[in-house]
């Protein structure tokens, strides 16, 4: 497994690189161009600044999380094939650059949702938090402002401000739009751009739906083994593939991670792992934790063995960690908690693999 850390640019994180050459390993650098608008191509040029400052700090950029995908393709409306023909092309622009791995998510409308950005846990620390009866709730035009509230200064990933600016034409358009709607416009979207994934040696790993069910109404179709199972089938290909997020899918406790790691892992199909823990209190309501077993509802140890059993060798990074020893971070993205997630994801790596050469 290749360890990696997010990293959200310059100007945006309150981690410098400098930091991050520090944490154990020193792990390769995920980013992205947070500022271009979904849909837009990536300048060659930006992405070579990008590339150029990490190395400069003597680290690696090979995966980009994420190039969001404009909704006009989610939908399927016929604006679509411009996207589609923008999204190639940044791509291409992408490779020229050595990158590896591109990471996005299919989800309607929003990124990821939470109730509580800062749940303050006994310990002192706090934490992002999740009660469904309290999301559900929330008239879906506000939730950006009480992401936005909750955000500590900082921009969110996947909330940014020109995607949210048309909510109600979008929750409009998307009455049309299905779970089976959604899957074929997927579908439709992939056969497009595997093909160019293959000539320019890119990789596409989908990002489950966070939470792994549906919210405000809308249709939600990567949350289950299953439905993994039918998106690596719509294109037959191991650029086609995934990024398996424990933390997103295993918030629905029917879902098994260390089988839907070892089924997709065999099958070459992951290509990004996040590793995240949650505590889950009851069905729709959880705590995101330290990344350590005993914390969560997640077996870490158990997780990791069946990355290990199926050979992985592909990226990895902490996923969200608490604000801890009083950091001021963006949520879920401080520097302390995901430094001891790598350390103790390191340390879980090295006891599997010495153990069986015993
Ligand atoms: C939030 C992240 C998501 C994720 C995207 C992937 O912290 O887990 O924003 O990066 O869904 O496209």
């Amino acid at each position: 497994m290749k360890m990696t850390f997010r990293w959200f640019g310059e100007k945006d994180d309150s981690i410098s690189l400098d930091k991050i050459r520090q944490i154990p390993g020193k792990p390769g650098i995920v980013s992205a161009l947070y500022d271009i608008p979904a849909g837009e191509v990536w300048p060659a040029e930006r992405i070579d600044a990008l590339k150029k400052t990490v190395e400069a700090a003597g680290l690696e950029l090979e995966v980009i999380e994420s190039v969001n995908i404009h909704d006009d393709i989610k939908i399927g409306l016929p604006s679509r094939d411009l996207y589609i023909g923008n999204y190639k092309e940044t791509l291409r622009n992408l490779a020229k650059f050595g990158i590896k791995v591109v990471c996005y998510n299919f989800m309607p409308v929003f990124d990821w949702t939470r109730s509580d950005l800062a749940k303050e846990l006994p310990d002192g620390s706090n934490t992002m938090s999740y009660e469904d009866e309290k999301v559900q709730k929330i008239d879906p035009d506000r939730i950006a402002e009480e992401m936005e509230a909750g955000s500590n200064g900082f921009s969110l990933p996947g909330w940014e401000p020109e995607r949210l600016k048309s909510l109600k034409y979008l929750f409009e358009q998307y009455k049309k739009v299905d779970e089976n709607k959604l899957l074929e416009n997927l579908g439709y979207f992939l056969r497009e751009i595997i093909p160019v994934c293959e000539e320019v040696d890119i990789k596409m790993a989908i990002h489950p739906d966070d939470p792994p069910w549906s919210v405000f109404g809308l249709p939600r179709i990567v949350t289950s083994k299953e439905k993994l199972e039918k998106i690596i089938n719509l294109v037959d290909s191991p650029y086609n593939g995934l990024t398996l997020c424990s933390g997103c899918l295993g918030a629905n406790p029917d879902n098994n991670i260390p089988d839907i790691v070892r089924y997709f892992g065999s099958k070459g199909r992951i290509h990004f792992a996040h590793v995240r823990n949650i505590k889950i209190h009851s069905r729709g309501n959880f705590d995101e934790t330290s990344h350590l077993t005993s914390d969560g509802s997640l077996d870490m140890f158990e997780i990791m063995k069946a990355y290990h059993d199926v050979g992985f060798d592909g990226y990895i990074r902490p996923d969200h960690g608490r604000m801890i020893w009083g950091e001021n971070a963006r949520p879920g993205y401080g520097l302390y908690d995901r430094a001891l997630g790598i350390a103790y994801i390191n340390g879980l790596w090295e006891a599997i693999d010495k153990m069986k050469k015993l």
